[in-house]
């Protein structure tokens, strides 16, 4: 005869979350105010006055936050913002970090 037990059973589920990384703009004297506003909104995706909240936050503390990303979107941001400044001849450069 065959006796059926019921075991409960715990199951651990691990969830691991892919690293995400800070994309900053650092001050520079030369990049036009316009054109870091532009780079805010265009690559970034800010409205035209958390652009220029932004850029002020950038150029009074020398480095400012714009995004938060997995690596390769961060890796694509900085990318995108080097190859418009320097179509613009500026020297607006971006730098990633870990979280
Ligand atoms: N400091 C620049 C100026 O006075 C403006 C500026 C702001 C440059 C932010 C870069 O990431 C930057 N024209």
């Amino acid at each position: 005869m065959a006796t059926r037990v019921d075991l409960e059973q715990e199951t651990i589920v691990e969830i691991r979350y892919p690293k995400k990384y800070k994309v900053y703009l650092l001050n520079d004297d030369y990049t036009s105010m316009d054109f870091v506003v532009d780079i805010l909104i265009s690559i970034f995706h800010k409205s035209l006055s958390d652009a220029q909240q932004t850029m002020l936050e950038i150029h009074k503390k020398n480095r400012g936050l714009c995004g938060i990303y997995t690596h390769e979107i961060a890796e694509t941001k900085v990318m995108q913002v080097h190859k418009k400044a320097k179509e613009s001849g500026f020297p607006l450069k971006a730098v990633m970090e870990e979280e």
